[in-house]
């Protein structure tokens, strides 16, 4: 089928911006919505790749800069309808920080900011310690982690971590409103999205336990099934601690106290006393402690083979918070284990440098984020940024290989490859931060319109943001709740090569890899949505945001 591939939202004035066509033709035109053409151009061919099963031609026009709303149309084909402007990415930016509203447990969600998607209170039963004979346990609060109702430690810290991350990193982003209820923020004490940020480390700060150590995760025994969330009445547990949990709880309190201390010092001191605290049971338990289910039990694990890298990151933002010396060298010793460890390793999940990974299981690159906001040229903080520098240039490279200028190969293609390029994006932004190239921007601006539309799929993989944005997400409240459309702004897993559900199962094994994807509410390996994916994108966007509202 002849195609016209766009980014469905849109572009900024002075972006890069083009078109990816999958059929040969003279010319394509640009129409303002009176039918205008207001430019002409040439598609380009590029030819074909190993991602995207197809043959593209490329439509650039960079040249127009004009606000407005356009098509392309090209051979009696038309795209999507996308804007230029200024305010283009408003409604993504907000939508994509109001999901973790969405997505909170404990609390009822309001009509007033949840409209029709209210419920009420969910979750609030104490949790069984699994194993132990001791008193269950309030762990409520926070947000769910995605479509199941299961609440991860590793997981929820690094979806903050991203949040606070860009934050610090972006300045205007501290300025953004969301429409969410304002018990945190009313009194003027904290500005919304550190605010919405507080109801996550609140919970997080009860899955730890006395002695310093955190629980992996609160969860029902197996998941639940299709209801709403104030209808799952299961017993809740609380598994085992982990020395991956306490280290990435460790590291994001040290983060936010770094951050919440320009708002609330108690809060904030409260914060690092539970960082330290952490960090203690760390260096008293060197041996990893990792995680593996319980014996029938199905809910989310979050595995890793090692906790280097969640150490170091411990390591890296308590030495940015306190600036005590003990906590560098202990980040300096992790280094080497991280780079000995990441050179032998055959299972390779994340295919760039490991340093710059921003992902649930490989968190080295939050402590490299740390480290570069710490800026006092040491040894370390010099060999992270010349990783980030390094790992740029392989996506720079990568985006030639493709006509739609994706800097992923297939090996990507895995359960949330959206991720995968997010992480990419998010290292490109950071390069962008210490070392400004056009490139970088250029390759970011792909990297959007590949999540908004330009996809050989040609879907917008963002709820309620394109003419032909997935409906259809794997999460249990939108799939029940009779309501057609899911809430604006969830990111959606991708494609993925390993075809890892039932459904997903009747793609047909040799489908390249951008196409193995299905809009379906059953393919929790395609099209599920998670915190730290919305979390991603939103650090991503966060880099361009100018705004004050
Ligand atoms: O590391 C290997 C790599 O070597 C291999 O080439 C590649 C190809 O299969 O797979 C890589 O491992 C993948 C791993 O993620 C690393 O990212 C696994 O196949 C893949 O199954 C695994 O997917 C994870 C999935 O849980 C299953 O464990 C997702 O990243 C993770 O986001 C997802 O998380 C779930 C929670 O468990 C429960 N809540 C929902 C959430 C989102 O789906
Ligand atoms: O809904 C679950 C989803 O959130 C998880 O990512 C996924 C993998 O842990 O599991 C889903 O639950 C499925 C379960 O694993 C197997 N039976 C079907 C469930 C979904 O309907
Ligand atoms: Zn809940």
């Amino acid at each position: 089928m002849n195609r016209i591939f766009v980014n469905q939202v849109g572009f900024l004035p002075n972006a890069s911006k083009k078109a990816v066509l999958n059929f040969p033709c003279e010319s394509f035109s640009v129409l303002d919505t009176d039918n205008h053409v207001v430019l002409q151009g040439r598609p380009v061919h590029f030819g074909g790749d190993d991602i995207s099963g197809e043959d593209v031609f490329v439509a650039d026009f960079s040249q127009l800069t004009k606000p407005g709303k356009y098509i392309i149309e090209a051979e009696k084909n038309k795209s999507a309808t996308f804007e230029i402007s200024q305010n283009v990415f408003e409604k993504l930016t907000h939508d994509v920080c109001k999901c973790f509203y969405y997505l909170r447990c404990g609390h009822g969600l309001d009509k007033k900011y949840a409209g029709k998607y209210f419920h009420s209170p969910c979750h609030l039963i104490k949790a069984t310690v699994y194993g132990e004979y001791v008193e269950p346990v309030d762990v409520s609060g926070g947000w769910h982690d995605a479509g199941d109702y299961g609440r991860y430690s590793t997981a929820g810290a690094v979806a903050v971590a991203h949040l606070l991350y860009s934050v610090r990193l972006f300045e205007n982003f501290i300025n953004l409103k969301i429409d969410i209820p304002e018990e945190n923020c009313d009194k003027g004490i904290l500005p919304s999205i550190l605010s919405e940020v507080k109801v996550e480390l609140d919970f997080l700060m009860k899955m730890q336990r006395k002695d310093g150590s955190v629980w992996h995760k609160v969860t029902t025994f197996n998941h639940a099934p299709f209801i709403m969330p104030e209808e799952d009445k299961e017993e809740l547990f609380l598994f085992r601690v982990s020395s991956l949990a306490t280290a990435d709880i460790a590291a994001v309190f040290a983060l936010a106290y770094t951050v919440y201390k320009n708002f609330d010092i108690a809060y904030a001191d409260l914060l690092l006393e539970k960082s330290l605290k952490a960090y203690e049971w760390l260096e008293n338990n060197p041996e990893p402690l990792l995680f593996k289910n319980a014996d029938g039990s199905n809910t989310g694990e979050y595995p890793e083979p090692e906790d280097y890298s969640n150490r170091f990151w411990a390591a890296c933002a308590l030495y940015e918070a306190t600036g005590n010396k003990k906590y560098y060298e202990a980040a300096l010793g992790l280094k080497d284990k991280i780079v000995k460890y990441d050179e032998n390793a055959t299972d390779k999940g994340y295919q760039g440098n490991v340093f710059t990974c921003f992902g649930w299981a490989d968190v080295a690159g939050l402590g490299s984020l740390s480290l570069i906001l710490k800026d006092e040229n040491s040894d370390l903080e010099n060999f992270v940024r010349d990783c980030f520098g390094g790992e740029a240039d392989r996506l720079l490279n990568n985006a030639k290989e493709n006509g739609f200028g994706l800097c992923m190969t297939k090996e990507d293609f895995i359960w949330g490859s959206n991720m995968e390029l997010l992480k990419y994006m998010m290292v490109l932004c950071v390069a962008d931060t210490i070392n400004h190239k056009a490139e970088y921007e250029n390759v970011i601006t792909s990297g959007l319109d590949y999540l908004l539309g330009c996809n050989s799929m040609n879907v917008s993989y963002v709820t309620g943001n394109g003419e032909n944005a997935f409906k259809n997400p794997h999460l249990r409240p939108t799939a029940v709740d009779n309501i057609d459309e899911p809430w604006p702004g969830l990111v959606s897993g991708g494609p993925n090569v390993g075809l890892q559900d039932e459904l997903a199962m009747s793609i047909p094994k040799d489908t390249a890899p951008m196409k193995c994807f299905l809009d379906k509410v059953e393919c929790y390996s395609l099209n599920e949505i998670t915190i730290y994916w919305n979390s991603a994108l939103a650090f991503v966007i966060a880099s361009f945001y100018n705004g004050n509202s």
